[in-house]
């Protein structure tokens, strides 16, 4: 287990980069880096990343980076993987690194089949909640009520639960993380190296611009998103479901704070009535009553 005060000093995404201020994804960025370091070959398809990155022949990112068709994140990394091995350089870490957008809707085609084939690599989906890069457009991991450009009156769908598609894919390795715990990030994500085959990590990563909230709120949401228990961090191990600190103290519904403090702090979610912020709540303690079953092995 790596602390904070061990974290290493070099940074691979470099100052000056195109991210809005208080961005999610750009401190997760951070943290992936500093966690993996710079022998990693990057895979990343059209979002806000490609922003952050910079136009060429400028970038903000010190390591290198394949940009890739929005749909075929999963078949270039299996692609690279299969690439680096007949080169003998398997010590190189692979990372298909992808919006929500890019992920639980338009690529989750070419990840499913990379998490078949066992390709030897990490996955990252960054949660905004939404495709941010073209200006806020509902995707399958925006949640119930949300305000998008595309759902005027709040989203009426429920959020889809990727982490749990892609462990039904009997992958290695699945987890959740949130950059407002970085200690619990990194070290999942150096744990992801070390397992052979298919690694899955979903990160909410709050974003002020189209959850529209103060750019200096961004870690206190994501705590909050937390706290709330409407976002649970675990991991998935060889199928072995567990709560990571602090979800683990959160199974006792008094533990955890009502979802209204969540929702009130972000204007997105602005317009809900009292009935959709109880229908909200019934639903995070009833996914709570089924991480409980998991965590106690009561069903699979
Ligand atoms: C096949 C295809 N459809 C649409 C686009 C336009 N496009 C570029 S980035 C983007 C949004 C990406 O959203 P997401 O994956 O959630 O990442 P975010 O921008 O939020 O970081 C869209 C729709 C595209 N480049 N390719
Ligand atoms: S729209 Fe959101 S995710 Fe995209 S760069 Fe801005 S703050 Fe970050």
């Amino acid at each position: 287990m790596v602390t904070i005060k061990e974290f290493p000093k070099e940074e691979y995404l470099l100052k000056g980069h195109a991210a809005c201020a208080g961005c999610g994804p750009s401190i997760a960025l951070r943290l992936l880096f500093k966690a993996l370091g710079n022998k990693v070959i990057m895979v990343v398809p059209a979002c806000c990343t490609t922003v952050i990155q910079g136009p060429y022949p400028y970038t903000s990112f010190a390591v290198p980076l394949q940009n890739m068709l929005f749909e075929a994140t999963g078949a270039t990394c299996s692609g690279i993987v299969a690439a680096l091995k007949i080169r003998g350089l398997e010590d190189i870490t692979v990372v298909g690194w992808a919006g929500d957008g890019g992920t639980v809707d338009i690529g989750i085609q070419a990840l499913s089949g990379a998490a078949e084939r066992e390709t030897n690599f990490i996955y990252i989906c960054y949660d905004n909640e939404a495709y941010g890069n073209t200006g806020l457009q509902r995707s399958g991991a925006t949640p119930y009520g949300a305000w998008t450009t595309t759902t005027p009156t709040g989203k009426r769908e429920r959020k889809k639960n990727m982490p749990l598609i892609m462990a039904a894919h009997k992958i290695p390795y699945v987890a959740t993380a949130c950059p407002s715990y970085p200690v619990d990030f990194v070290n999942k994500l150096r744990k992801a190296r070390e397992i052979r085959g298919t690694k899955y990590i979903h990160v909410l990563t709050p974003c002020p611009t189209g959850w529209r909230y103060d750019t200096s709120k961004t870690v206190e949401i994501g705590r909050l998103a937390v706290q709330t228990g409407i976002w649970a961090l675990y991991e998935i191990e060889n199928g072995r479901f567990r709560l990571n600190s602090p979800s683990d103290r959160l199974i006792d519904k008094s533990k955890r704070k009502p979802v209204r403090e969540y929702l009130a702090m972000q204007d997105r979610f602005r317009h809900l009535t009292e009935a959709d912020i109880e229908k909200i709540q019934q639903w995070v303690d009833e996914d709570w009553e089924y991480y409980r079953k998991l965590a106690s092995n009561e069903c699979v």
